[in-house]
């Protein structure tokens, strides 16, 4: 990452409307945080040259994490993940029928070569993936660090000692 001061941008991208209900609440996190982002659908199956067309210009177009929502027989993390050298991280959506063990499977097992950062399945996986992605900024741009920060003091205060 080479960019000048809040200029991380993260990229959401997910497979289907479908996905939406659950990346929402990636964007959210990473609103909170005052990260940049933009979503957009991008399927690996249904629109391949889309698919091609944003992973070879992502770098162009100064994007530092992606993160990608994607059910089922999940592929879509991993291609954008073989064109581009930005990091990906891919998050499980919970799929009808097998519960989201096979979008799991799909983005976590890829083979040596390509990694994919993966995370949860459903809104767990999609707001720690904004978290990831906030870590990763973080890392050059102390704004970021800060709000992470105190998230994290925040989380950790809303923990009561005692169970009611
Ligand atoms: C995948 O297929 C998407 O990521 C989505 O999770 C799944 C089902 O898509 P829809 O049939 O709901 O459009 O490509």
């Amino acid at each position: 990452m080479s960019q000048k001061k809040n200029t991380y941008k993260v990229s959401i991208i997910m497979g289907s409307q479908s996905d939406y209900s659950t990346m929402k609440h990636c964007k959210k996190v990473l609103d909170i945080l005052k990260i940049k982002s933009e979503t957009n659908i991008i399927s690996a199956h249904r629109t391949p040259k889309r698919l091609f067309k944003f992973a070879e210009n992502a770098e162009k177009n100064k994007i530092s994490v992606i993160i990608a929502g994607a059910g089922g027989s999940a592929h879509l993390p991993g291609m954008i993940a073989a064109i581009t050298k930005i990091p990906v991280i891919g998050v499980p959506i919970e799929s009808k029928k097998l519960k989201g063990l096979d979008s799991l499977l799909s983005i976590a097992q890829m083979p040596k070569g390509i990694p994919v950062g993966t995370v949860a399945i459903g809104k767990d996986g999609a707001i720690n993936s904004a978290l990831y992605a906030a870590s990763i900024i973080a890392l050059n741009d102390i704004k970021v660090r800060r709000k992470l920060d105190l998230w994290r003091k925040k989380q950790t205060k809303s923990v009561k000692l005692k169970p009611r």
